[in-house]
């Protein structure tokens, strides 16, 4: 008896600097009512989907900052989400701005939360890779502050037995680094799920734009097989207050092989029957971890953080 979960990869797009959380809601609201229709069993929403991408602007005021934050999960404004998505008996995926009180201090984090078919949440992750820079830096056509308005994520990657699934959870610039799918690929993930907010241009490396979709998914695709896991990449994309983000949501099976994608770059559902056996071969096979790895030829990995060149023969 095959496992099948029916997913739904809710891509977003643009939100405007104006556009409230009501009216945003509205949308994911209405992508859940269309994965209702196609029996998506889950439905995931994009990175910080709930406003525009705020770290393009660099602020110093904290309670302009604040407002793109939310102190609650749910909230006044997102509770409308999570009672579709109980009514819907769905459950799903949401990236958000989380400010929360911890150890008597107020702490900012790049979240993404699990939510099961009773609105319960499941598993809550903090982004761990933050691109970008945490200084003003004008001569850029946009900024990237992520590392300014949000700290390093404090829980690491948890991977979550939830709606009859091992799920795990990874935020944008995570799903660049090996590092993050194999962490969740020791705990025997099986979906992962990815939201990301990727503009076209990288003004440090503007030659990189015209390869941005095909590095979207060549880290996923990778990421995918050499762990045996799902990946539904799902994007907050189109012209965001003038600054493009690409779309390219990607539903990715454990082989390696995109099995749907989006089409344009605006509010679209991509939905795929993802049978969790899938992966099974290739844990038993190709990528039995207990069987070929070898940890302690891996130590650098862990002890070095920034590359450190030969020495001179
Ligand atoms: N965005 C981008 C990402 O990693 C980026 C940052 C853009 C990195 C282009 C490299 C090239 O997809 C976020 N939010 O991490």
């Amino acid at each position: 008896m095959s496992r099948i979960l029916t997913v739904g990869a809710a891509q977003l797009g643009p939100i405007q600097r104006a556009d409230g959380r009501a009216r945003v809601v509205a949308r994911m609201v209405e992508l859940i009512r269309q994965a209702k229709s196609h029996g998506c069993d889950v439905v995931a929403f994009p990175e910080l989907a709930l406003t525009t991408f705020f770290p393009r602007w660099f602020m110093e005021d904290q309670a302009e900052i604040d407002s793109f934050f939310e102190r609650a999960m749910p909230g006044p404004e997102t509770r409308a989400l999570f009672e579709a998505a109980s009514e819907a008996r769905i459950g799903f995926q949401l990236g958000f701005a989380e400010r929360t009180e911890q150890g008597g201090r107020i702490r900012r984090f790049n979240t993404a939360i699990l939510v099961d078919r009773d609105g319960r949440i499941a598993g809550r992750y903090r982004k761990i890779h933050l691109p970008g820079h945490a200084e003003h830096e004008p001569w850029r056509a946009f900024q990237h502050l992520e590392k300014r308005y949000f700290e390093v994520g404090d829980l690491g990657w948890g991977v979550w037995r939830t709606m009859g699934a091992n799920m795990g959870m990874a935020i944008c610039n995570d799903r660049r680094w090996p590092e993050t799918y194999r962490v969740m690929g020791l705990q025997d993930v099986e979906m992962v799920f990815i939201g990301y907010n990727t503009p076209r241009h990288n003004p440090p490396a503007p030659d990189h734009d015209r390869l941005s979709e095909f590095h979207n998914q060549l880290v996923m695709q990778a990421g995918a097989y050499q762990n045996a896991t799902w990946i539904v990449g799902i994007a907050k994309c189109g012209v965001e207050e003038g600054c493009e983000m690409i779309g390219n949501s990607s539903i990715i099976a454990p082989t390696g092989q995109v099995v749907a994608q989006a089409l344009t770059q605006d509010d679209e559902l991509v939905v795929a029957r993802c049978d969790l056996d899938v992966g099974l071969s290739y844990k038993r096979s190709t990528f039995n971890f207990a069987r070929h790895r070898e940890p302690q030829a891996y130590r650098l990995i862990v002890e070095r953080k920034g590359a450190e060149p030969p020495q001179e023969t």
